[in-house]
Order: C-alpha cells, then structure tokens, then sequence
C-alpha cells in the first residue's frame, strides 16, 4: 500500500498539555510521525508520497466535514494570537475557557470578539496547544487523509495517512485530544463523494474518537464503530457510552465497545470481531481505520495491554473485512515502538489481503 505523509507535521510542535493542575510536555510530538517512517524505510510497504492536492480542492474536501466558522478560526488563530501580545509568539495557545454545551447555559450562537473566548469555544480541553504551524500541519494531515482515499476510490487495496497532528478527537468545529481537522471523517466523506454508497469507520485508537461519531450521527450512509477505554474513566469522558446508538436517519449507525482500562488482547480481539460484523452486516463499500496504536502494553497515557505481535493480527483481521481500506494515523504516545505497531498492524493487514 501507499504511504501519504506530511511533511508540513512538524509545524506542530506543542510545547506543553495541562495535567493535573501542571503543565507537563506533550505527548503528541513529531518524533511519533519519524519513527513509523523510519520504520517503513526498513519494511517498506509501497510508495512513500507526499500529498499533491491543490488548495481549493483541500479546502473544499474541508468543508464538508467542518464549518466554516471553525476552520476560519483555525486558519487565522496564531495571528490574532501574536496581535494580541507579542510576546505571544514564544508560547502556545491553549484554551482556558468553556461554555458548557447541551444545557443552555450559555450562548454558543455567537462569536465574542474576544481571543480566548472563541480558542475555548471551539475546543474542548487544555491538552492541544495551538501554535505557528498547527494550521498548516492539520490541512497537510488531512491533504494526505484525501489522496489516501482518492488512491482507494482508484483502485488501490488500502492506503495509509500518516497524519499528524492525528484527527479523531475533532468535530465539525472543535478541535481537542491533539486533533485539528478530522482526517478519518473527511477521508469518509471523500470515499462517499466519490461514489462509495457505505463508508465504515473503525475506531481502533485506545481513546473514543468524539469527533468522528459526532460528525456522522445522524446520518445512515457512514457507520462509525469505535473499540476504546470506557468513558467512565477514560479520556475524553463523555462520550462513547455503549448505549450511543445514533440519531434521527442515523440511528443504528454508531455502535460503541467500551473496554475496561487494564483489557488484554484475546478480549480487544473478540470486540473487533463484533465490530467487524457490524461492519459487514452494514454492507459497507469501504473502510475507514483511525489507527491508533496507543492500546500498545507500554503506552504512557493508556491502559490496554496490547504487545507489538499483536498488531500483525489486528492487521489480518481487518484485511478479513475484504474492504478498500484508508488507514489514519490517530494515537500511539510509546514514541520508540509507534513505528514497529503502526508498521506490523499494517503489514498484517497486507499479508493478509
Ligand atoms: C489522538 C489521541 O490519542 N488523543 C489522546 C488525547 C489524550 N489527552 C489526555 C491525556 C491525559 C494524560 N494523562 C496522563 C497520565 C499519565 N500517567
Ligand atoms: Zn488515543
């Protein structure tokens, strides 16, 4: 398969993420994205290419999945950051204010004037520092999203994003978790605009991927199928309860399998199994996998307890689907053994297709 990469990801180079009342490095660094692709370097799997898209047409591809008022932001949000103090320009921004959504609380209909008010408005926690180049890193990530599933629509088995900043966390207009712009969910989108009738996601990353069922719930062409670490205590908390069954034409269409923290791969492999049903029973053309790889043993922030064999397994399984496959690149923070696992789960899945 083909490797799409980014090589704006570097861009994106946050600093600091809020935990637990201090500021601690982040996980989410560049080295992730030069690991998979040292790796692939040493078991090369097809082509190395960087996307080719024009601007207009990623745009474009962009806004069918997020609003306009977000990506408008995003696209100007270090600039206003930088007007408002120049000293800015030696720190991140990181959103420090929220409306509480659902409880009419407060207004989200309008757009204040001011800077952190609008940075929490369209986000959802303190860990995704925004900095110089995380709008030109996200729309490179997600440039690599659209040519992996044009190569898909013309023909090809499977195609890898290597994506990063990763994109499952974001929302039609909110960005948090690390994520900006939604690779997985504009490459479904792109799969159905080109002709695909069913798009499946599935959600392998530890963490529920909020943006992506969100984006999809009420519609019935795009299934979204997410395996994770419950909710109940598992970050991002508030979604991805087992009964989140979908809305309106899309009821039936999102289907949630929250694991206890501390799973182990013989249980996360019988989820997959139910997940790749639904898959089938679906009648999905194509597939969609955000590939997160932190359900890895040695992952800092997770609690599964996959090892890096594992992979090549998870691979097989989801080559079993027999699906024109788009792989995104979410999670994995083991920084040293993210290249081996993201490259195993997709060598499996090319030795079994
Ligand atoms: C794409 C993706 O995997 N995003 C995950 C975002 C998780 N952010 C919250 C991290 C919480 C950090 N907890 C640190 C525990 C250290 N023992
Ligand atoms: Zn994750």
């Amino acid at each position: 398969m083909r490797t799409f990469h980014n090589p704006h990801h570097a861009l994106h180079q946050g600093r600091e993420e809020m935990f637990r009342g201090r500021m601690v490095p982040c996980h989410e660094v560049p080295a992730r994205l030069d690991f998979v692709l040292a790796e692939l370097q040493r078991r090369p799997l097809g082509e190395l290419l960087t996307p080719a898209i024009v601007d207009a047409e990623l745009d474009m591809a962009i806004g069918r999945v997020h609003d306009a008022r977000y990506t408008t932001f995003l696209a100007g949000a270090w600039d206003e950051w930088v007007a408002m103090d120049p000293a800015n320009a030696q720190r991140d921004a990181l959103p420090s204010v929220w409306p509480l959504g659902n409880r009419h609380a407060f207004r989200t209909d309008v757009l204040p004037r001011n800077f952190a008010a609008r940075l929490g408005l369209f986000s959802f926690d303190s860990g995704s520092p925004l900095m110089a180049g995380t709008w030109a890193a996200a729309r490179g990530g997600a440039a690599c999203a659209l040519e992996a599933a044009y190569d898909v629509l013309g023909g090809a088995r499977s195609a890898f994003a290597l994506t990063r900043p990763p994109g499952h966390h974001a929302g039609a207009d909110f960005f948090g978790g690390y994520c900006f712009l939604n690779n997985a969910a504009i490459a479904a989108q792109a799969l159905r605009e080109g002709g695909q009738q069913r798009v499946a996601v599935l959600d392998v990353d530890y963490h529920h991927g909020n943006g992506t069922p969100t984006i999809f719930y009420e519609r019935a062409d795009v299934l979204t199928v997410s395996i994770h670490g419950d909710p109940m205590t598992e970050y991002p908390f508030f979604l991805g309860h087992a009964d989140e069954r979908g809305a309106g034409s899309g009821e039936g269409f999102n289907l949630n399998l929250p694991l206890p923290r501390g799973t182990g791969f013989a249980t996360w492999r019988a989820a997959l199994e139910r997940a790749l049903q639904a898959v089938a029973d679906f009648g999905a053309g194509a597939l969609v996998v955000p590939m997160g790889l932190d359900t890895f043993e040695g992952d800092p922030i997770s609690g599964f307890t996959l090892r890096s064999d594992d992979y090549f397994a998870v691979g097989e399984a989801l080559a079993g689907a027999g699906l024109p496959t788009v792989f995104t690149f979410e999670g994995g923070y083991a920084v040293d053994a993210v290249g081996t696992n993201a490259v195993n789960l997709l060598a499996g899945f090319e030795r079994a297709s």
